[in-house]
């Protein structure tokens, strides 16, 4: 073949590389939409990840840029620009042209790209309208320009420099991305993950639009990151217990702590992915922790002999651990390929994690008797709680038969066209009974201050009426045991007021449905009410506002002298038809539907929030305000 003829077959195979990913774009990145948007910084900033992981690189500098574009820049070998005999291109532009041709250079070693995403570099290329690359290698600078995937100029030496290191700028399709607007919070929460899982990495990420900055550099990796989950929160043992081994090319670290609270908050990690289905590196550690510590309570005579054997759940109990394992080929399966599948992994980690915890355990012996004791605690107090739930079972009292007579129910018997309101305050209540759409609203009001289940167990959650009243008339009965299909209203919706009372009722019960209704939440069906701030009447019209946004909006459109403005606080200041009006007509009203996009955040913010510790609550809400906020939404 001559070199002519090559160029030629070579630009076909790029151009319909490209127009592939063009005119598919989901099939790469999932979506068009702001998460396919943002996977574009991460598969970027994933190959500098697998630099540093590889041991070249410690540094790697995030920029949002003024116009919304994005620079990523790293310390690393820099991407091989030598001209390939073969192709006649050099790997560069190989790699930032050619589908799935990331993976050809610099085998071997661990990669965050070739797992979830790892979908290349040449895919971001072929989505951005403008993208350039520059290369410091060998005392000079490289770069290379293209415009949606397609290069402009052939690679170029365009300065020297006595670094290494690759730069990489794109500016994401606008005919791709109709919403090209990057959030910060978004990038910097994932930034931080990476460096918690990449020790000693130093990862700076400014934000040019708004002069917001954040650095992440954690010295002591996962056991930072445990640290960090546990902020705020008694613990019972100084410092988060850590391992790390590595078998076979496997590498397994382990961190964890335990704390005074009820519940477990394990992360998974295969090559910086979080593995949020879990999967073999998951289910070793499990086995290990229930065994090991088993073994040392019998050994010690801490559990006597007619004793049972400490469960999974009695020693998870309170435990916030981080799992990251690093391997050179990682299987990702399920839907959304988020379980770790390689099965040889079950058996490294479950010895790594044996050995380590073992020998922590004989070195520590004070942590270790608390840390059993913690776990009896717990054993005790899951029987009781057992008993507690079978009585009530037993008594029927969580089956629809038994619906509390407070209950206003709708006439609809079909779930799919119902709602149930769930009404703070017995006047608003009442408002909302009388206001109501009978036919297919049902209301039930609470009374007072819903429990707090994050620091109670099942036995005083089921002793609570209020709790008990919203089970039953869901119908769906409560953790392991529940059962969505038997949901009775398709609508589930919180309607508090919109003051500090509302907002903590509302806290409270966000906590109850994400303990133990999850799926309710993943599944959609439950909502936020928005009731209105003002009532501005106008002469003899009036309208309905909703913040003080559209307040301010509002008046500075309307200039006439003969207006009032009512500011509402409760539900219970407005009438029933005023209630029906303006939160509960599905014509006319707003509602949010509660969605979980962040599973290991939302923890957090539940366990800071609604744990024991008050002052780390205080200015956890005052700094992540806007966070909790978008649980909601
Ligand atoms: C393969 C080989 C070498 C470097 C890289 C890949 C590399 C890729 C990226 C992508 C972003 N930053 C990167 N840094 C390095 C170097 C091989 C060698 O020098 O021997």
């Amino acid at each position: 073949m001559t070199q002519a003829s090559q160029y030629t077959a070579r630009d076909i195979q790029v151009l319909e590389g490209l127009e592939a990913v063009r005119r598919r774009p989901g099939m790469y990145i999932g979506s068009t939409d702001e998460r396919g948007l943002h996977h574009l910084v991460y598969e970027i900033v994933d190959n500098s990840i697998d630099e540093a992981m590889a041991g070249y690189c410690d540094r790697i500098d995030i920029a949002i840029l003024a116009d919304g574009s994005i620079r990523v820049q790293d310390n690393g070998r820099g991407i091989p620009v030598d001209i390939h005999d073969k192709t006649g291109q050099s790997a560069l532009e190989t790699v930032m042209t050619i589908l799935h041709a990331g993976g050809k250079f610099g085998g071997g070693g661990y990669k965050v790209s070739g797992g979830l995403h790892g979908v290349g570099a040449s895919v971001v290329n072929a989505l951005s309208s403008d993208l350039w690359v520059e290369v410091r290698r060998d005392g000079k600078v490289y770069r290379q320009e293209y415009a949606r995937g397609v290069p402009k100029n052939p690679i170029a030496v365009v300065g020297k420099d006595k670094g290494t290191g690759t730069t990489t700028w794109f500016c994401p399709d606008p005919s791709v991305f109709s919403d090209a607007q990057f959030d910060y919070h978004t990038l910097a929460q994932r930034f931080r993950e990476m460096a918690y899982l990449t020790k000693a990495l130093w990862i700076r990420f400014v934000d040019e639009r708004t002069a917001m900055e954040q650095n992440f550099y954690f010295e002591g990796g996962i056991s930072s990151f445990v640290r960090h989950l546990n902020k705020g929160r008694a613990v019972l043992q100084p410092l988060p217990i850590a391992m790390e081994r590595e078998v076979n090319s496997v590498s397994v670290e382990v961190a964890m702590q335990y704390n005074d609270g009820f519940s477990e908050a394990t992360f998974s990690f295969a090559n910086c992915i979080n593995t949020i289905d879990g999967g073999t590196h998951l289910t070793g550690f499990r086995s290990a922790l229930t065994r090991v510590l088993n073994e040392y309570a019998r050994r010690n005579k801490l559990l006597k002999d007619d004793d049972a054997n400490l469960s999974g759940e009695d020693v998870r109990e309170g435990m916030v651990a981080v799992i990251s394992v690093k391997l050179p080929e990682p299987q990702f399966e399920g839907q959304t390929k988020t379980r770790l599948g390689n099965s040889e992994v079950k058996a490294i980690v479950e010895s790594a994690v044996g050995e380590g915890l073992n020998e922590y355990l004989e070195n520590h012996p004070q942590d270790a008797r608390r840390i059993i004791e913690k776990c009896l605690t717990s054993a005790r107090a899951r029987e009781a709680a057992r008993k507690a739930r079978d009585l009530v079972i037993r008594k029927g009292a969580l089956e629809s038969s038994m619906l509390p007579g407070k209950l206003a129910d709708c006439a609809e018997r079909n779930p799919e066209l119902c709602e149930l309101y769930l009404v703070e305050g017995d006047s608003a209540g009442g408002s909302a009974k009388q206001g109501r759409d009978r036919r297919f609203q049902a209301i039930l009001p609470l009374r007072g201050k819903i429990l707090n289940v994050e620091k109670a167990r099942a036995d005083k959650m089921l002793a609570h009426e209020e709790i008990r009243a919203i089970i039953t008339v869901l119908g769906t009965n409560i953790d392991q045991s529940f059962d969505l299909s038997k949901l009775r209203y398709n609508y589930v919706i919180i309607m508090t007021d919109a003051d500090v009372d509302g907002a903590h009722i509302r806290t409270l019960l966000l906590t109850f449905f994400f303990r133990h209704m999850q799926e309710l939440i993943h599944a959609g069906n439950l909502y936020i009410a928005q009731p209105p701030l003002y009532r501005i009447q106008n002469g003899r019209n009036h309208a309905w506002v909703y913040s003080e946004k559209e307040k301010d909006a509002y008046l500075k459109k309307t200039e006439s002298k003969n207006i009032t403005v009512q500011r509402y606080k409760g539900l219970g200041e407005m009438n029933p038809d005023q209630l029906w009006e303006t939160t509960m007509d599905p014509e006319k009203r707003t509602m949010f539907q509660v969605t979980i996009d962040n599973a290991m955040e939302a923890d957090l913010v539940f366990s800071r929030l609604m744990g024991d510790d008050v002052a780390p609550r205080k200015a956890f809400i005052q700094s992540y305000a806007s966070q909790v906020r978008n649980l909601d939404t």
